[in-house]
């Protein structure tokens, strides 16, 4: 008698629909955000493994998995089929970098062009890669797997004629660093650069004014992220008003690298040219703040790719376009800008432990009348006694109090 195998049947369960529907679910439920990290509880963990088989060697039966996969003996050639089935993609390897990720797909500067067959056609700069498609149905907690910064190494099948080339994307390589941040639905962490050494934070004394609690956020990101964050005061040639001072100051008692600069006149550009050429740098402040301008001051090569003046994140129609973070290759330090990313929220962390990326909250804590203080009402609180004594600045406070708010239990 023909043997069913475990995998007949389940299989046909094709996994994206099992996840949507699991996702819909969780919607209609409502309620709490998910648990971060995992982006779904323990206790849903068996609901979840039932959209699944897993598929040992034993278990697969040779002819009827061809069948069913109707992959048959020949080469996949289209990506939709290889989606699918991980189909095998041949063509020679190569590693890269990825520049950007879009829509499903990322952006890659190859290391150098892998030894294609003659009369291919020739590469571009930057090659669209895929992911295997078993990479984009498991859920993971996180909003996405590969980012800019991330060293990937990919197959790039030979194309011909006029043929667009698409890589395949076969293995990340562990980070040294990330910078995430919980995602703006609360349910997933997201990463919006890998491989980074700094993060500057770029904003404004004026047109649009400094905002101390999105520098504030920024920080608190970083910090849990043990990334280094700088301050770069843009538009000075605009003037700085007394508050702004007023505040650089509490950053400056904090640790906090201050950077004066005006992209417009070339003032104070010097400093931050000499600060970023080791390594990667990213750029994060509100639309107009300047961010493009500076990156266009620091590196003239880049006029052509960069837009000033451009409103990211929302186009004419009101519609979302791109909020990825963009790579700049440069042998004088690299640099990502972050266009269109406007919250901040620290991953990683919840309200027990927020603390900690708030150093004058850290180094005074433990003055608190109880070990579970939330340093936002309590009696007693050695945190409110400073903010009362003008030892900590009250926007600093109010910034940790927001935050706190909007954090996971
Ligand atoms: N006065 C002045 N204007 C600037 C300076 N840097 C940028 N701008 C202007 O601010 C606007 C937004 O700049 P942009 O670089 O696109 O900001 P981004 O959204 O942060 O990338 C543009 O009109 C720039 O010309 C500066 O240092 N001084
Ligand atoms: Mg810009
Ligand atoms: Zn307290």
């Amino acid at each position: 008698m023909p043997r069913r195998g475990p995998g007949k049947g389940r299989r046909e369960q094709a996994p994206k629909r099992r996840s949507n529907r699991d996702g819909d679910d969780a919607r209609s439920r409502g309620g709490a955000p998910r648990r971060i990290g995992t982006g779904r509880s323990r206790a849903e963990a068996p609901q979840r493994e039932r959209g699944w088989t897993r598929l040992h060697d034993d278990d697969l039966d040779e002819t009827v998995s061809y069948e069913r996969l109707k992959v048959g003996r020949d080469r996949v050639e289209s990506r939709a089929e290889a989606d699918g089935y991980g189909a095998k993609i041949e063509g020679p390897a190569a590693s890269g970098t990825v520049v950007e990720v879009q829509k499903g797909s990322f952006l890659t500067a190859l290391d150098a062009p892998p030894e294609l067959p003659p009369n291919s056609a020739p590469l571009p700069d930057f090659l669209r890669t895929w992911p295997r498609g078993t990479m984009k149905h498991y859920e993971t907690g996180l909003a996405n797997l590969v980012a800019a910064g991330d060293r990937v190494e990919v197959i790039v099948p030979p194309v011909h004629g006029n043929e667009e080339y698409e890589g395949l994307l076969t293995k990340v390589a562990p980070r040294r660093s990330t910078f995430r941040r919980l995602h703006p639905s609360g349910r997933s962490i997201q990463t919006l650069a890998a491989n980074v050494d700094r993060v500057a934070i770029v904003a404004s004394a004026l047109e649009p004014p400094f905002r101390p609690g999105f520098v504030d956020r920024v920080l608190a990101c970083a910090a849990s992220c043990q990334l280094p964050a700088a301050l770069v005061l843009n538009k000075i040639d605009l003037g700085v008003d007394a508050e702004t001072e007023a505040l650089l100051e509490v950053y400056r008692g904090l640790g906090v690298p201050i950077f004066r600069a005006s992209a417009l006149t070339g003032e104070g550009l010097e400093p931050l040219r000499a600060a970023w050429t080791e390594g990667r740098t990213v750029l994060c402040g509100h639309s107009g703040v300047g961010k493009s301008s500076l990156l266009v001051a620091l590196r003239p090569g880049l006029a052509e790719q960069v837009r000033v003046g451009e409103v990211s994140g929302v186009t004419s129609k009101g519609t979302h376009t791109t909020t990825h973070a963009r790579l700049y290759r440069s042998a004088e330090g690299e640099i990502i800008d972050t266009p269109g990313v406007r919250e901040f929220t620290p991953a990683d962390t919840d309200k027990q432990n927020l603390w900690a990326w708030f150093p004058e909250i850290a180094s005074r804590r433990d003055g608190c009348a109880f070990a579970d203080c939330t340093h936002t009402v309590e009696q007693g609180c050695a945190i409110l006694a400073a903010v009362a004594a003008g030892e900590i600045h009250p926007r600093r406070h109010e910034s940790y109090v927001r935050i706190l708010k909007s954090l996971p239990e």
